[in-house]
């Protein structure tokens, strides 16, 4: 079995190993547009040694945002502020990818910093909401948002679709669909954000129609030979946990028969009343079983308990990529200090920007 410095093949695209650099939202954008933040955030991932960097969950339409500073690629600047930071991740022989999402009716709140709730209709920075149904997430994210028609449901598909053909022409190599945490396509699959009576509505099948047609869009315009994945929301630890989870089973299986290369298994965080047994490796087998069931290569995320517990992870073939956020954002150089921890000498070299691997190496 590999480990976590071996390389990750999936289409044409070489991981020169299975660390990723999973989407962490900055919060940082200028009308949805990258800036030194960014280039500097990203390229000190890339230079930490990763082998994939996915970019933050950046929005297919305005109102598609978590918060008014979120990234967006719903116009042509966007695109254009996101090449130079493609090229900054490539240049530090990382493979960057991107991931495309809506935030359904968690959109149109305050930075988590400052407040995490909903801003009020009307007030600056705040918008109608769109969702399969009108029924508000609760809690700090209260507002009702607007029941989606069918005109909606295809307009956003085709926002999708333009964000895909950007995030392709910019030189992304690796494209994510945002289909977790409570956001756009979650509110569709979840029986509890969705009470719609139509063909988007009811069912599994009927729920999972709004994903699978997504997923269509994106896969017309993105190439064949690069990974087209999806970070699935599978369980929501609120108690009706099984139904969840074989159902999202079933449907990767229909994804993966529709052309998703690979799945990043994740929460649904579709409801306040979750209560999710936070810990190390909490979702180490829920991924197992989701890759297993559905034969799909992927990763995880989520409180993945150091170096040595995602190597183990990918040695007993539980996942194939380690998805890393925080304790990359404590140590960009994270993966020198796994491959130390792994005693994997030659690796740790590997990690290092030249200069940074000779005056750590000349004097040991
Ligand atoms: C619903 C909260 C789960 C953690 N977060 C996920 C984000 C951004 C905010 C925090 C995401 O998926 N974009």
């Amino acid at each position: 079995m590999p480990h976590l410095f071996d390389p990750f093949v999936l289409k044409d695209v070489t991981l020169r190993n299975r660390i990723a650099v999973s989407p962490m939202c900055q919060y940082m954008s200028d009308q949805g547009a990258a800036n030194a933040w960014h280039q500097i955030h990203y390229g000190s991932l890339a230079r930490g040694g990763a082998g994939l960097v996915v970019v933050e969950a950046t929005a297919v339409a305005p109102e598609g945002r978590i918060s008014w500073a979120d990234a967006g690629l719903w116009n042509d600047q966007q695109a254009a502020a996101l090449e130079p930071i493609v090229q900054e991740i490539k240049r530090w022989g990382a493979v960057p990818g991107i991931q495309l999402a809506h935030a359904g009716r968690k959109a149109s709140a305050n930075r988590p910093w400052e407040g995490d709730d909903h801003i009020p209709e009307g007030q600056p920075n705040s918008w109608t909401t769109i969702a399969p149904s009108a029924i508000p997430y609760g809690a700090n994210l209260s507002r009702v948002p607007q029941a989606m028609s069918i005109e909606d449901i295809a307009r956003v598909q085709a926002d999708m679709a333009s964000a895909v053909q950007r995030a392709k022409d910019v030189g992304f190599e690796w494209l994510q669909l945002h289909f977790a945490h409570g956001y756009l396509a979650q509110n569709f699959w979840s029986p509890k954000s969705n009470h719609r009576q139509d063909l988007y509505g009811g069912n599994a099948q009927n729920r999972g129609r709004y994903l699978l047609e997504t997923l269509a869009a994106a896969r017309k315009v993105w190439p064949e030979n690069k990974p087209l994945t999806a970070r699935m929301g599978v369980i929501d630890f609120d108690g009706d946990d099984e139904t969840m989870l074989s159902e999202s089973i079933d449907l990767l299986k229909v994804m993966k028969a529709q052309g998703l290369d690979s799945v990043d298994v994740s929460m649904g965080f579709n409801t306040p009343n979750a209560n999710v047994p936070w810990g190390p490796n909490l979702l180490e087998d829920i991924a197992a079983r989701v890759l297993r069931e559905t034969q799909l290569p992927g990763s995880t995320s989520w409180f993945i308990h150091g170096p040595t517990a995602a190597d183990r992870m990918i040695r007993e073939g539980k996942i194939d990529l380690a998805m890393i956020g925080r304790p990359l954002l404590s140590d960009p150089h994270w993966p020198y200090h796994a491959a130390k921890e792994l005693q994997l000498e030659d690796a740790a070299w590997k990690t290092l920007p030249a200069p940074y691997a000779h005056w750590l190496k000349a004097y040991r």
